[in-house]
């Protein structure tokens, strides 16, 4: 298949305008392209077509200071294409990030690194996030800057006052999500957001327009952005753009950087070939011939190191004065910004959650557990103000809007709620992107059965281990109405699935209270937050602050009258199936248990005698719960029976339709017989 052909004057590496630049760059693609080949795996077209771009970046423009990785004010800078890796770990080398030694370049994608193929973000200090699938960091990006505008609304420009900058390549403009990114950006007018377009024409299969004829420029203009176009080699064009892009600070800004990818290969530059793999020692001979490139691998001519580290230190002043501004604050204020900044909750923000909680025993009412959550975040809203709720257009239904959250709008950033509008994966990244961010904790809602709409991003909050908070309302088929379409079957399965996200699902009011407090407490865990539409009755009644949903599982009623013969499992909407079906076979003379289990994951990290107390001796068990069976079976065993969904659901009345799948009390009761008598068979 023929690679593009370039314009001509693409053909050979421009002549620098600035050598100096040019030499700077090319210590960034003779890193990215000796990395590789050493490796013999990567990516080396995205790192050595963009180096240009980056160098005029870091050393114009980038507020950063290698001393102090994690200062707060600090640009960040994102790595869409995080294909690319070895032009952030060269960035980070070269800048003197402590994480990134010259030996870590050399361990390139192997175990334990901190250059692992793509970047992760717990890896190095200088990684902002974990990028590789494609699109996630363009809409990562528009959550720090708009974090970056909610906190400059609260804390004034002398305390945050900063940029993201975020690199894309084709795949990402490809990506479905990188449209709702750049709408949610546009509408936002986040105007601290520069968005440099890879535009090297180029991606595996071949050119672009094999798959693609989409003006992107248009697309970015038609949202709102303001947009340049440049020759992404040309220094002193790049350094204008971004200097033009600055200026524009009511709305975000995409600069299109016509590249070469591969720019220095001498038979892969501008095809395919660039894009990934060991080039070879031909190749590599060849460019370092074409760059004129004389250090062996990985040795960086020391007066080129010395300008780099120079580019890393070179945000030190603006850090110190920053720091001064801090402390010169009013107190308060800067009490409230550092308690922020260190991710600590308020103190006494769990008398929200004792509040919530008096609140449904006093009421007695049965109630949704969306109704719960949302009464709850009213509690939590007041007690704690970096709390950032929202909703991908389904505000009334998941109860996400607490009292006295105040919307943010394009250009107002002093509230504390977000109208994602109906984007559910652009929500679900620019969340990793707040939570990322750091000063605010980020919640979002949409319907259960849409968090597949969010998967990508909820399994990148775990794999990153931070602070996203998934509100998914209308969890099973008791939703109704809306149908099978709209009814969550597999998904509780699917989301408890992803190593290390709490999936909690809450069987009453109570519940919901203590589980939104496992989640606020849990600064390094994502969760995510399974909520019925329908009603609810209130089951835990006693008084007292004790948190049983704590320890992921416990009994809510022991058996009664003997020894435990049976263990009913249930969660959410159907624990109270389950309490009913005890009464009946207390009544009948067996006595049973009931087990709540809101949180899979945490029970499983119980120690054995803590578990094997909650889970009884009896084989006999039967498990309810209104979704697929997939992971029942380790707690039910061969001889247990399982209660649950089998199928799709179906439209109609929640109440009929649960009749209608065969969840009541007398199909537990039948579940229940049938093991016992399994059990007693032996
Ligand atoms: C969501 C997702 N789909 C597919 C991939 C596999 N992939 C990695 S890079 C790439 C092509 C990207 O092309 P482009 O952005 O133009 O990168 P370049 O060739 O310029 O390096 C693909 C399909 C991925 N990383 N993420």
């Amino acid at each position: 298949m023929a690679d593009i052909t370039l314009p001509a004057d693409f053909k050979a590496v421009p002549k620098p305008r600035d050598q100096h630049l040019r030499d700077l760059a090319d210590c960034i693609r003779a890193l990215a392209m000796d990395a590789v080949q050493h490796s013999n795996s990567g990516h080396p077209g995205a790192p050595m077509g963009m180096a240009d771009i980056a160098t005029v970046l870091f050393k114009d423009f980038m507020q950063f200071d290698t001393a102090d990785p994690h200062w707060f004010d600090r640009d960040r800078f994102l790595l869409s294409n995080g294909h690319g890796s070895m032009l952030l770990y060269s960035l980070l080398y070269l800048t003197g990030d402590k994480d990134m030694t010259l030996d870590e370049l050399k361990r390139f994608r192997q175990i334990d690194s901190r250059t692992a193929g793509h970047p992760e973000y717990h890896l190095a200090d200088g990684i902002e996030t974990t990028t590789g699938p494609l699109g996630q960091g363009i809409a990562n990006s528009v959550g720090f800057a708009l974090s970056e505008r909610i906190l400059n609304a609260k804390f004034g420009d002398d305390l945050c006052n900063h940029w993201t900058y975020v690199f894309m390549g084709d795949g990402c403009l490809m990506e479905g999500i990188s449209q709702e990114a750049i709408s949610l950006a546009g509408h936002y007018k986040l105007g601290h957001l520069i968005a440099f377009w890879d535009n090297n024409s180029v991606s595996i299969d071949g050119p672009t327009h094999l798959a693609v004829s989409d003006n992107e420029m248009e697309r970015f203009h038609a949202s709102g952005w303001h947009v340049q176009e440049i020759d992404g080699h040309d220094t002193d064009a790049i350094r204008n753009a971004i200097t033009a892009a600055r200026a524009v600070t009511d709305r975000p800004s995409m600069i299109a950087c016509k590249t070469i990818i591969g720019f220095g290969f001498p038979t892969r530059a501008g095809t395919s070939k660039a894009h990934s793999d060991a080039p070879g020692e031909e190749e590599i001979a060849g460019a370092r011939k074409i760059l004129g490139w004389d250090s062996p691998p990985f040795v960086i001519p020391e007066d080129l190191l010395r300008a780099w580290r120079d580019i890393g230190a070179k945000g030190r002043g603006a850090r110190m004065a920053w720091a001064d501004r801090v402390k010169a604050a009013p107190a308060a204020l800067r009490q409230e910004f550092e308690r922020r900044l260190n991710g600590t909750l308020p103190t006494g923000w769990k008398q929200a959650i004792s509040a919530a909680r008096a609140g449904f025993l006093a009421s007695g009412k049965d109630i949704a557990t969306r109704a719960a959550s949302g009464a709850t975040l009213d509690h939590l809203a007041a007690a704690i103000p970096e709390l950032l709720g929202g909703s991908a257009d389904l505000t009334p239904s998941n109860n996400t809007k607490a009292k006295g959250m105040i919307e943010i709008k394009p250009g107002e950033y002093g509230g504390t709620y977000m109208h994602y509008g109906v984007r559910e994966h652009g929500m679900a990244a620019a969340m990793n992107g707040i939570a990322l961010h750091g000063g605010l904790v980020p919640y979002g809602g949409t319907f259960m059965c849409f968090s597949d709409y969010c998967r990508p991003a909820i399994r990148l909050a775990t794999l990153m281990g931070i602070r996203t908070i998934f509100v998914m309302t209308h969890d099973s088929i008791g939703l109704g109405e809306d149908g099978p379409t709209h009814q969550p079957v597999e998904h509780l399965a699917a989301l408890r699935a992803i190593p290390g996200l709490a999936v909690y699902r809450p069987g009453d009011p109570v519940e919901t209270a203590e589980c939104w407090e496992l989640i606020l407490d849990a600064p390094h865990r994502p969760a995510l937050i399974a909520l019925s539409r329908q009603t609810m009755p209130l089951l835990r009644r006693e008084p007292g602050d004790e948190n049983k949903s704590a320890r992921g599982a416990y009994v809510l009623h022991e058996a009664e009258g003997g020894e435990r013969k049976l263990t009913l499992f249930a969660t959410g909407s159907e624990l109270h199936l389950a309490v009913a079906a005890r009464d009946v076979l207390q009544k009948e003379g067996v006595p049973t248990a009931v087990v709540s289990m809101p949180c899979r994951l945490i029970f499983e990290q119980q120690d054995a005698a803590y578990k094997k107390a909650v889970l009884g001796a009896t084989h006999a068990r039967v498990a309810v719960e209104a979704a697929v069976e997939l992971g029942w079976e380790r707690y039910i065993g061969f001889q247990g029976r399982f209660v649950g969904m089998h199928s799709f659901g179906a439209s109609g009345k929640g109440g009929d339709v649960f009749k209608k799948f065969d969840f009541t009390t007398e199909a537990v009761v039948r579940a229940a017989r049938e093991t016992l008598a399994e059990v007693a068979a032996g």
